[in-house]
C-alpha cells in the first residue's frame, strides 16, 4: 500500500499537479492542513482535493480557519489586494463547505498503522514545531508515550505514526520501532531564512518505508501574478515565495 503524505499547499495547484503526475498510483493522501490562504490557486486547490473523493484524509490548517472565520465579511471592490482577498473572490459556498467539514485532527487506522494528523496542536508549541533547534529536548518518544498518548485508538495497531504540518520543514523523526512522527514539509514554498529552494516537498509511505520527496514546479507565472496585487506588501511576499533564486 501507498500513502502519499502532503501539508501546506497555500493554494498552490502547480505543486499538486506536479506531485501527481509522480504519484498518482497512491491508494491514500493524507493531507496535513493548510490547503489554502497565501497562494494564487485556491478555487483550483480546493477542487483539486475535493476530487480526491474517498481516496483523501485531511485536516485543516490555521490559514483555512483563518479564510473559514471571514468568510461572510462584505465583498470588497475592485482587484483584490492580497492573497486573502484573491481567495474571497475565488471561493464559493461549496468550496467553504468543503473546508469546513475538515476537522482539527483526526486519528485512523490503515493497514498495521495507526494515525493521529493534525496541523498543529497544543502538544506541539510553536518552539517545537522548529524542529531543527528544538529535537534534542523533544525526546520523541516521549512525545509518543506522554503528550500524544491519549490521541491514539486504546486497541493499538502495531505502528503509530503522527503526522503534522505548519512549519513547512520537511522532517522524519523515529521514536523506536514502529514509531514515526512526519512533517512533509510545504508544498508551495519554505520561509526564506531557512530553505531558499523553491520546489515542492512531501512524503510517501510505502510497505512500511518512508520516502522524503521533492519535486520541481515551474513558478515564474506565479512570481509574475505579485504584481496583480494593489498592496505592494502582499506583492513583496508573493515575490519572495516564488523567486527562483535566493535573494
Ligand atoms: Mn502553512
Amino acid at each position: 500500500m501507498k500513502w502519499l503524505v502532503l501539508s501546506d499547499c497555500h493554494a498552490n495547484v502547480d505543486a499538486l499537479r506536479a506531485v501527481w503526475q509522480r504519484e498518482s498510483d497512491c491508494d491514500r493522501v493524507l493531507f496535513a492542513g493548510d490547503m489554502v490562504d497565501f497562494g494564487f490557486d485556491p478555487r483550483a486547490t480546493v477542487e483539486w482535493f475535493m476530487a480526491l473523493g474517498d481516496k483523501l484524509i485531511a485536516v485543516r490548517g490555521n490559514h483555512d480557519e483563518a479564510i473559514l472565520t471571514h468568510r461572510n465579511d462584505p465583498p470588497f471592490p475592485g482587484t483584490p489586494r492580497n492573497f486573502q482577498e484573491m481567495t474571497y473572490a475565488q471561493l464559493a459556498p461549496a468550496h467553504y463547505a468543503f473546508l469546513a467539514a475538515l476537522p482539527h485532527e483526526t486519528t485512523f487506522t490503515l493497514g498495521d498503522t495507526d494515525f493521529y494528523m493534525c496541523h498543529t496542536t497544543d502538544e506541539l508549541s510553536d518552539d517545537d514545531m522548529y524542529l531543527e533547534r528544538q529535537l534534542p529536548a523533544m525526546q520523541t518518544r516521549a512525545l509518543f508515550n506522554e503528550r500524544f498518548a491519549a490521541k491514539f485508538p486504546t486497541a493499538r495497531a502495531p505502528k503509530r505514526v503522527i503526522v503534522y504540518g505548519h512549519s513547512h520543514l520537511q522532517w522524519a523523526a523515529s521514536a523506536g520501532p514502529g514509531q514515526m512522527m512526519l512533517n512533509p514539509g510545504s508544498l508551495s514554498y519554505r520561509f526564506g531564512s531557512f530553505e531558499p529552494v523553491r520546489c515542492a516537498d512531501y512524503m510517501v509511505l510505502e510497505n512500511g518505508a518512508v520516502s522524503l520527496r521533492h519535486v520541481d514546479f515551474a513558478t515564474d507565472h506565479l512570481y509574475a501574478r505579485a504584481a496583480d496585487f494593489a498592496d505592494p506588501e502582499a506583492a513583496r511576499l508573493a515575490r519572495a515565495f516564488y523567486r527562483r533564486e535566493d535573494v
